[in-house]
């Protein structure tokens, strides 16, 4: 995937007003939007095609799904008829369900985005411990798409070196987590970015700014 200035912008506002209004006033500096259960719960699946059709973005769904293969099956192929572009799944389920999500993708010409480490603090407890691992999985099962944390650039070093100079990975945590743009790029492709953007008093002057901080 390609992403302009190799940054995602992650639209967790609630309404679809606000959303689309922050868009319009950093549209020349992104065309990739990542959505979540925030918004798709709050306005539904349209705003997928909304953000198509009214921006032209790429849009990634990032509803970390997490099932048995089955329901993994049903969320993915939802997600794909509403249009996304490519959706994100936890790797801590196992193989067969990750395989459910990279089955749908591939049958959609879509694609799928493997969810290793978390960049929040809790995410040390339980996931870090498997996140190489997951990381492997990945590799064994040809995906090739990851999301790792910005929080971590040393975890997120690590996992770079599992999953190869060639796979394509997407870090949040920059900004408002701590995480710092130009350190993150030094191993990830694209910067997911929230409130440091969409909270900013001038969305626009915040994309700016980063986009400066990172050439
Ligand atoms: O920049 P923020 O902190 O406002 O937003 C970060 C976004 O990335 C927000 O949508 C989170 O749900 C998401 N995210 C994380 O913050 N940490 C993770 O480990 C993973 C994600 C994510 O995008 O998962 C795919």
């Amino acid at each position: 995937m390609k992403v302009k200035n190799n940054i995602i912008l992650a639209m967790d506002l609630m309404d679809l007003a606000s959303a689309e209004s922050v868009c319009e006033s950093i549209n020349q500096y992104i065309d990739t939007i990542k959505i979540g259960y925030p918004l798709t719960l709050a306005e539904g699946l349209k705003t997928i095609g909304l953000f198509k059709e009214n921006f032209g973005y790429k849009v990634i769904c990032d509803y970390k799904v997490a099932d048995i293969p089955a329901t993994n099956e049903k969320i993915a192929n939802l997600t794909f008829d509403a249009g996304a572009d490519a959706i994100i799944c936890h790797g801590f389920v196992g193989p067969d369900s990750v395989e459910a999500c990279k089955a749908s993708a591939e049958d959609h010409g879509k694609e799928v985005f493997l969810l290793t480490e978390m960049s929040h603090p809790g995410a040390i407890r339980f996931l870090q411990k498997d996140a190489d691992d997951i990381a492997r999985m990945g590799v064994e099962m040809g995906i090739s798409n990851y999301v790792a944390p910005s929080t971590r650039p040393d975890r997120l070093s690590e996992i770079r070196d599992i999953v190869g100079k060639d796979s394509f990975i997407i870090s949040p945590g920059v900004g408002t987590q701590g995480g710092d743009p130009k350190e993150t790029l030094k191993y990830s492709n694209a910067l997911i970015i929230g409130r440091s953007i969409y909270n900013a008093e001038d969305p626009e002057t915040a994309t700016k700014d980063i986009i400066d901080s990172i050439q």
